[in-house]
């Protein structure tokens, strides 16, 4: 089993690459981000409750975004690997991470951390607010006030798994393809290995 975090602030390129990762490596894609707004399509409790954080630009609480990667892993029993998109985003999600996986007698192979700077991540989000309905992407105060729990919370996370030497950082800014292609060298090195 090969599991991976695509790691990085937001906007950084994760959802984008993970749609090409998964498909290359047949990997299953979590992306918290993506399980949350479902919830809050099908107006669930978690849903709303998760909402409320969201909108602010904050995070949703660990225990919330635990519970639902721990369910979805225990739906997966014939996945080849995972592919953890916007998780961990806190070093409690990162060690309960670690649990999950040793009771499942895997780990992960390693984080690739995607960098772009402030203002490109700004410039993206506010592009992609114009089409993408989602209402934490209209408003640039709520899009800097997740760069700013991304500093406060989740860079951290890097340095977590930095004592285990997993992160290799790419860079994230340039055409899609190419930091696809980086992506790729990385995940093949080590399949390779
Ligand atoms: P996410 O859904 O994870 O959203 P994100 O970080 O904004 O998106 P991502 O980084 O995947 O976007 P992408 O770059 O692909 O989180 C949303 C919210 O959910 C969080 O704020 C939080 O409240 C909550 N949440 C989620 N997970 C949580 C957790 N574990 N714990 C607590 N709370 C959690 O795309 C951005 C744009 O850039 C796109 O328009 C794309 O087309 C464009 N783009 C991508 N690559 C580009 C490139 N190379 N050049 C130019 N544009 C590019």
């Amino acid at each position: 089993m090969f599991n991976l975090i695509l790691f990085g602030p937001p906007g950084s390129g994760k959802g984008t690459q993970s749609e090409r990762l998964i498909s290359k490596y047949g990997l299953k894609h979590l992306s918290t981000g993506d399980l949350l707004r479902s919830e809050i399509a099908g107006q669930t409790p978690l849903g709303m409750a998760a909402k409320s954080f969201m909108d602010k630009g904050q995070l949703v609480p660990d225990e919330v975004v635990i519970e639902m990667i721990s369910s979805a892993l225990d739906n997966n029993p014939q996945a080849n690997g995972f592919l953890f998109d916007g998780f961990p985003r806190t070093n409690a999600q990162a060690e309960a991470l670690d649990k999950l996986l040793t009771q499942k007698g895997t780990e992960i192979a390693v984080v690739l951390a995607l960098e772009v700077s402030e203002n490109e991540l700004v410039k993206r989000l506010l592009n992609r607010g114009l089409t993408s309905g989602r209402s934490d992407d209209i408003d640039e105060n709520v899009i800097r006030a997740r760069y700013s729990e991304y500093q406060k919370k989740t860079s951290a996370v890097a340095d977590y798994y930095k004592n285990y030497n997993k992160v290799i950082h790419i860079k994230g800014e340039g055409d899609v393809d190419g930091i696809f292609e980086s992506l790729c060298k990385e995940i093949d090195a080590r399949l390779a290995a």
